[in-house]
């Protein structure tokens, strides 16, 4: 039986590409009825083994192991997340971006920060320019302090993405971020013959907010696919346990090992090392403050469920 990759999932249908044929044909295929008795779902991503049926469609027969599982933005054996924010329209949103790198950790994938829409700086008022250039100089200070990679883009400007591309190369990698922030738009700057839809043409047709309406994985030239996916509003922690959270702030770790207690939750143990930092200032606050807030809302959840 052929062996292929799902780049494609849209209305109970799976689109696979044949192994081996980058870019090629896709087999629209369902998915065998095991699967949902089992609980699980084909994603994006997917290696998979399939069959034909008669009317020229496929079956999906076996899911093969994954790497990685996303289940914001649902996609499979994905290794490197491109976390997408533009600079204003929308500005960003540091506590979302927080609980995403949560997500990301947690789902022990790699993740690259995009800021987009940089040549909007040049275009606003000189003081609310001026305002947002520092806010971006600090986040970018922080984060690369941190240790995650960060990217200025335009893909009106046309700049940052050769580097993007750069990094994409050679594996599975997803843009995901809030609706609106530029992901298809930097997407079809970056890749010759990609013309994925973007706001602007959605709008004339009179559609809603969401433009992409579907996960999908385009090949790059460079080898390696990276998904489109739908903007989202929110994030939840449905599958994320309130003890690893703590993790997911990567530079806790660091700490953590040196708290008095064991499983000491960062919040009114004595003798807790990643407080100290804090107070050191040697965690940022604005980090800090985020893990405390997703502390409450992870034991919020637990006690309504
Ligand atoms: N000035 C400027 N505008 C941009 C840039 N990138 C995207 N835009 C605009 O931002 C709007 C949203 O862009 P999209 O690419 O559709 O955003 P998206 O993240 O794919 O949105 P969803 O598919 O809904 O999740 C469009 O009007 C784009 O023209 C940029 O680099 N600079
Ligand atoms: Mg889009
Ligand atoms: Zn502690």
């Amino acid at each position: 039986m052929p062996k292929g990759l799902i780049v494609k999932a849209l209305s109970g249908y799976y689109y696979v590409e044949e192994e081996g044929k980058r870019g090629g044909k896709t087999v629209q295929c369902r998915a065998r009825g095991i699967f949902k008795k089992k609980g699980v779902s084909p994603l994006v991503g997917d290696r998979v083994v399939y069959s034909f049926t008669e009317n020229g469609e496929g079956v999906v027969d076996e899911i093969g192991p994954r790497e990685s599982e996303l289940i914001r933005p649902p996609i499979a054996n994905v290794s490197l997340a491109a976390l997408v924010f533009s600079v204003t329209e929308p500005e960003l949103n540091m506590q979302l971006l927080d609980k995403f790198l949560v997500h990301i950790e947690h789902a022990e994938v790699e993740a690259v920060i995009l800021l987009t829409k940089w040549d909007l700086l040049d275009r606003l008022p000189e003081e609310e320019s001026a305002r947002l250039r520092r806010r971006m100089e600090e986040l970018i200070a922080l984060y690369r302090g941190i240790g995650y990679e960060v990217i200025a883009t335009s893909a009106k400007g046309g700049f940052g993405y050769q580097g993007v591309a750069d990094r994409l190369a050679d594996q599975i990698s997803v843009f995901a971020g809030q609706s609106g922030v530029g992901k298809s738009s930097l997407l079809n700057a970056m890749l010759p013959g990609v013309s994925l839809e973007t706001n602007q043409i959605s709008q004339r047709l009179g559609r809603g907010k969401h433009t992409t309406r579907h996960v999908e994985l385009l090949p790059l030239p460079q080898g390696g696919y990276i998904a489109d996916t739908p903007g989202f509003s929110q994030l939840d922690f449905l599958e994320l346990g309130v003890d690893q959270l703590g993790w997911c702030f990567r530079e806790f770790r660091s700490y953590a090992g040196d708290c008095k207690f064991r499983g000491c939750t960062h919040i009114h143990e004595p003798g807790c090392r990643v407080k100290e930092g804090v107070q050191e200032g040697l965690i940022a606050d604005s980090r800090y403050e985020h893990y405390l807030l997703f502390f409450d809302e992870m034991k919020d959840k637990r006690r309504r469920y």
